[in-house]
């Protein structure tokens, strides 16, 4: 057994794998960091906030991993360091898909508010939900007042005027930008799904017959690797396209 303490009442295989995904995750954020950090120059200026936000987002998720794999070792839970994180990295991931997006500045500069705020509202509203006791309708209203959010911030990312500029794009670079949106459409899934799997009450988790720590580890570990993909994964695309975009306008790094 790795754990002294339990704080989640898994079992022994299960605490493990929670426990190594926790482990993994302060690694992989951890080195996207400073990858990020040191790869900011390869691209040109225009560029370059896209990389820096990569940085932030997996510095931001290093220190909260590391204190979720603290505490779940100390034998504590809370919930509220993933969700402090989210509340930082959410925004950034949709901020830096804009900057690398080729919209036109002044389309940027309307729209990129209006995600960050749905971001913003999308994690707010699904930390009631999430921290409600299990199979409660307050779980479900905000679970669904959170999902209206996170369609609308997908609608802007997939017909509206980011979609849009995402879609236009030939060559190397609408290929990738095109990989990052199926990306983020399939690691935001997960949330969701992780949420009401989370909820041994819940359809999804009856229909499946999921335990009570059955669940919690379908959560915890569920979240864990679509946050190891969202940041770092997400984030090297996001360099790649930046890359490919500054080559494609002739600039050299030094
Ligand atoms: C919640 C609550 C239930 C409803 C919905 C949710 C969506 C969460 C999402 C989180 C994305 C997190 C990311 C983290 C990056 O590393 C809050 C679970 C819709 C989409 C991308």
């Amino acid at each position: 057994m790795l754990l002294a303490a339990n704080p989640l009442g898994l079992e022994g295989s299960q605490a493990e794998l929670v426990y190594n995904g926790f482990s993994f995750a302060v690694a992989a954020m951890g080195i996207g960091f400073v990858f990020f950090l040191v790869s900011r120059n390869r691209v040109a200026p225009q560029y370059r906030s896209a990389v820096t936000m990569s940085a932030m987002i997996c510095g931001i998720a290093a220190y909260h991993y590391w204190r979720i794999f603290g505490q779940f070792n100390s034998g504590e839970w809370n919930e509220g360091y993933r969700y402090a994180d989210w509340l930082l990295t959410v925004p950034l991931l949709v901020a830096e898909l804009v900057v690398v997006s080729g919209l036109s500045k002044e389309a940027a500069k309307k729209v990129t508010p209006r995600l960050v705020v749905a971001a913003l509202l999308m994690i707010a509203t699904g930390y009631p939900g999430e921290t409600a006791a299990d199979g409660t309708s307050t779980r479900t209203v905000w679970g669904i007042i959170s999902g209206l959010f996170m369609l609308y911030v997908l609608y802007e990312l997939f017909a509206g005027e980011v979609g849009k500029a995402l879609k236009s794009q030939s060559g190397e670079v609408g290929k990738k930008l095109n990989n990052v949106r199926y990306l983020l459409l399939f690691t935001w899934g997960v949330y969701p799904i992780a949420y009401i799997l989370g909820d041994k009450d819940s359809w999804l988790s009856s229909t499946l017959g999921l335990g009570d720590s059955d669940a919690t580890t379908a959560i915890q570990f569920g979240y864990t690797v679509a946050d190891v993909l969202a940041k770092p994964g997400y984030g090297l695309i996001i360099l790649g396209i930046a890359l490919a975009r500054s080559n494609a306008e002739g600039y050299r790094a030094a």
